[in-house]
């Protein structure tokens, strides 16, 4: 699963992603500052199914800590969009690239307004504007890819007789679409305006939500406002990345107690610090619950992907897999999942050799067609 951190310059792209997944990365006010992409590990968050069992959970990836099951994502952080990038302004659009394979997007918007639209210092600066040429951009980079790939096939279309359809999904493979997303677009699909159907087609396979970042800064809470007004179809969370890279590292430091939502400020900070972190609270976490980095990443991934959590196991009576490990792996997955189609996810000799499955909470035998649960745990059947 891969999201990425797209927006303008010094909008807090790098920010983010340290918050989210503690690399050590370059951050400064100056515009393009990140060049190469970045790229690590986050996680989401779900309550983990081991209290329903009654058991404690080894898990191989991430962590589970108070019954919380920390899920990897993949998250890539890469420079920044500046108006006009797809005529050449700025870095352009090439570097976008590397976001090929995310299968939703995460705008990180300055909604200060103290950065105009190539991320210099300004003041009274309007993030609708960001909002929507950030978007405006991205449309333009799917579509030349789009039209690129129709190009170089032409010919192939007017003379021979093959599925268009096909093609687009062949041509496409490396920007991760299934089909039934080209399939639901395919209405709007017109040799001569490709852009309708890559804009739809964009919407549908790269989702964007916004993270309306720096809501510490004084000003910042009209301009969430606002964008809530113009955006009303769109997801805003207030975030505050950088208040989440000083509370990890307070946790980190032993300087304070912090669970995502509570603080308790420990002895032995001087008045500075203590400052800081009280400024934090009063700012922030008392306004908007959270700073909101881990709020878009589960927003990301649960409530636009739909994405559902599901663990497999070797051995349905202990919960565990041929070592010994309780509830060791928690995958995310479409909702309308069938089991075989998982067995295959997991292994292709496991798919090959399916057989069936168990519900661990009822102990019932599942079939081929199964539709996949929230929160399921299976054992999968196969022929050794
Ligand atoms: N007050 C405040 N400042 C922030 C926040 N997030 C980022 N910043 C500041 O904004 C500036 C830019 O942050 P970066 O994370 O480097 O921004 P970026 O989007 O990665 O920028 P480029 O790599 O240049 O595209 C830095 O000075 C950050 O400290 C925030 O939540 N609140
Ligand atoms: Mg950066």
């Amino acid at each position: 699963m891969e999201i990425g951190l797209i927006g303008k310059p010094s909008s807090g792209k790098s920010s983010f992603f340290k918050a989210a997944t503690m690399v050590d990365v370059p951050i400064d006010s100056r515009p393009f500052t990140t060049i190469k992409p970045n790229v690590g590990i986050g996680y989401v968050t779900v309550d983990c199914v081991e209290k329903d069992f009654g058991v404690k959970c080894n898990p191989r990836q991430g962590k589970c800590e108070n019954g919380k099951r920390y899920i990897p994502v993949k998250l890539w952080d890469i420079a920044g969009l500046v108006p006009n990038a797809h005529l050449g302004k700025g870095l352009g659009l090439k570097f976008l690239d590397d976001i090929r394979q995310a299968s939703v997007l995460i705008h990180i918007v300055d909604c200060s307004g103290k950065t105009d639209e190539e991320g210099n210092p300004t003041e009274f600066h309007d993030p609708i504007k960001d909002v929507e040429f950030v978007e405006m951009e991205i449309n333009e980079w799917f579509s030349n890819i789009i039209k690129k790939a129709i190009e170089k096939n032409k010919i192939k279309i007017k003379t021979e007789k093959i599925d268009i359809e096909d093609l687009i999904f062949n041509q496409l493979s490396g920007l991760g679409i299934r089909k039934d997303q080209i399939d639901s677009c395919m209405n709007f699909f017109d040799f001569d305006n490709i852009d309708v159907f890559a804009s739809k087609l964009r919407e549908i396979s790269k989702p964007i939500i916004i993270a309306a970042n720096k809501i510490d800064v004084d000003g910042a809470e009209k301009n969430l406002e606002r964008l809530q007004k113009n955006f009303p179809n769109y997801k805003i969370i207030p975030v505050s990345a950088a208040s989440e890279i000083a509370l990890n590292m307070a946790k980190e430091k032993g300087f304070i107690e912090y669970d995502g939502i509570n603080i308790k400020i420990k002895k032995g900070l001087n008045e500075n610090q203590e400052k800081g972190l009280n400024l934090i609270k009063e700012k922030v976490l008392d306004k908007y619950k959270t700073t909101g980095v881990q709020e878009c990443l589960n927003t990301a991934i649960f409530y636009i992907l739909k994405k559902i959590v599901v663990y497999p196991v070797a051995n349905i009576n202990k919960l565990s897999d041929n070592k010994g490990n309780i509830l060791p792996d928690a995958f995310l997955v479409d909702h309308d999942l069938e089991l075989k189609d998982f067995a295959y996810m997991l292994h292709s000799d496991i798919g090959d050799n399916f057989i069936g499955g168990i519900d661990a909470r009822t102990n019932k035998k599942l079939g081929a067609n199964y539709i996949l649960r929230n929160n399921d745990v299976i054992e999968i059947l196969f022929k050794k």
